[in-house]
């Protein structure tokens, strides 16, 4: 468990965005509390209650008028006595009433430093912590809906029970290995073999919830591809609702790899739009082609779009890796087509299709309509699951070698804590909260 640091100095730090604003906030945290809020508003506030003060410098001069909340400890946001004072949301007044506090003895918080001290107070795991920044973050609906479910615990309950799944199959492990092969009846060793089959399922589902997270923040990355002139930019800027892109009947229009952010349902998505893949003697188009296809290899999803009733082959050489929908466009200038199975038919120029097309881009992605919520887990949660996974793969492959299931079990254990933060290292603690804003 993370342990509180001893005697704490105190932090203070404007919590609201810089810049002009209704309203401005500067926190204050630490056991200087008191002592602060008497230099600058002359007494400490009833706790948990809006109260009307003046706001003074260290020479009793008027700085502002506002409200200031006390929150003692431990029940505060970061378990210290917390002070807010809400103040006019302008810079000098921000500054001022800052300069104030750390006259009166605070010193300026460093970025994240608040939720750090939430953390070491256990106010919060690890997971929680980064929640709030990936809250602050996000940047669709989904990413915000997720984010809000792992800091009220969801995804640390998850990891909790995976936790206590593996601590009563290692316990049951450690009672075997404390007897010789031939006095244990078959009982205890199918148990353990079905509980490691249940602890692996039970890895599989939370893997698979948080790589879906896990592209809520990073945005899925969907290729449009094709020969020339098929149309492709025309679904770009269908799909974004933007003329972003240029269109025209010259073959060959699209130069260069364009990038366009746009949500469907919620879901970030970042559509790339790419020079068409033919053969060419141009210099600027070959280029253009070779971006293509190193945007083929990053892509989650990979468009390919045809001409409706053109008979093209197929393209070849897509990733093998990134899913794959087949797109007929230009289904307006055949009368009665029908897609070829699998294949969606869109008219990039009236429209049609083209909310099929965006079903399939989500379900293409890993995105299922109605499913179980994902987690906004980090890149650091999928390594560290990753390895949970891989340790509990290699123990179920040595079953009847107790003592090295139980050493896998372990390691599985370990890489699991790191993602609450329990036993976490302080480089580890100083790389996630330095990425924070300063006053959170
Ligand atoms: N009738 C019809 N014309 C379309 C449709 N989509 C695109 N076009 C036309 O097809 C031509 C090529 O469209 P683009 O969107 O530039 O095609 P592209 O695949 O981006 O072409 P390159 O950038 O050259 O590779 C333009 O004249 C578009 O107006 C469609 O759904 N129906
Ligand atoms: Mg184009």
């Amino acid at each position: 468990m993370p342990s509180a640091e001893a005697s704490p100095d105190t932090i203070a730090a404007v919590a609201t965005p810089a810049g002009r604003g209704g309203i401005g906030v500067v926190r204050v945290s630490g056991p200087g509390v008191p002592q602060i809020a008497a230099a600058v508003i002359g007494r400490l506030p009833a706790p948990r209650s809006a109260t009307l003060a003046q706001f003074k410098d260290t020479h009793g001069d008027l700085l502002d008028q506002g409200i200031a909340l006390y929150f003692p400890g431990p029940g505060s946001y970061t378990g210290e006595a917390v002070l807010e004072l809400q103040g006019h949301g302008g810079p000098v007044v921000m500054h001022s009433l800052l300069t104030a506090c750390l006259e009166a003895g605070a010193r300026l918080a460093e970025p994240g430093e608040f939720t750090r001290r939430a953390f070491l107070q256990g106010r919060l795991d690890l997971a929680q912590a980064e929640a709030v920044a990936d809250l602050i973050d996000a940047a669709s609906t989904q990413a915000a809906r997720s984010a809000l479910r792992s800091l009220s615990g969801d995804f640390s309950v998850a990891i909790r029970e995976l936790g206590a799944q593996m601590v009563e199959l290692r316990a049951l492990l450690e009672a075997m290995l404390d007897f010789p092969e031939e006095e244990l009846d078959s009982l205890p060793r199918e148990d353990a073999a079905a509980r490691l089959g249940r602890l692996r399922a039970a890895v599989e589902t939370v893997v698979a919830k948080s790589r879906v997270g896990s592209l809520l923040r990073s945005g899925i990355h969907v290729v449009l591809a094709g020969r020339p002139n098929v149309g492709k930019s025309s679904l770009l800027n269908r799909l974004a609702g933007e003329e972003r892109a240029i269109v025209t009947p010259v073959a060959g229009t699209t130069r260069d790899a364009l990038r366009e952010a746009i949500q469907i349902e919620g879901v970030p998505l970042v559509l790339v739009d790419t020079a068409g893949l033919r053969a060419s003697q141009d210099m600027v188009e070959r280029l253009g082609v070779e971006r293509t296809q190193y945007e083929l290899a990053r892509a989650d999803v990979v468009i390919a779009v045809y001409e409706a009733g053109s008979g093209e082959p197929a393209l070849a050489a897509l990733p093998a890796a990134a899913a794959r929908i087949d797109v007929f466009n230009k289904s307006d200038l055949m009368a009665n087509f029908a897609a070829p199975a699998g294949g969606v038919a869109v008219s990039a120029k009236t429209g049609a299709g083209i909310d099929a097309l965006r079903r399939r881009i989500l379900e293409a992605a890993g995105w299922s309509y109605g499913a179980e919520s994902p987690f906004l887990a980090r890149e650091r949660h999928l390594r560290a699951l990753h390895s949970v996974r891989t340790h509990v793969e290699s123990a179920g492959s040595e079953l009847g070698r107790w003592e090295l299931v139980a050493e896998e079990l372990r390691l599985a254990q370990q890489a699991l804590n790191t993602i609450l933060g329990e036993y976490s290292s302080d480089d580890l603690l100083g790389e996630i909260f330095s990425r924070f804003c300063i006053g959170k």
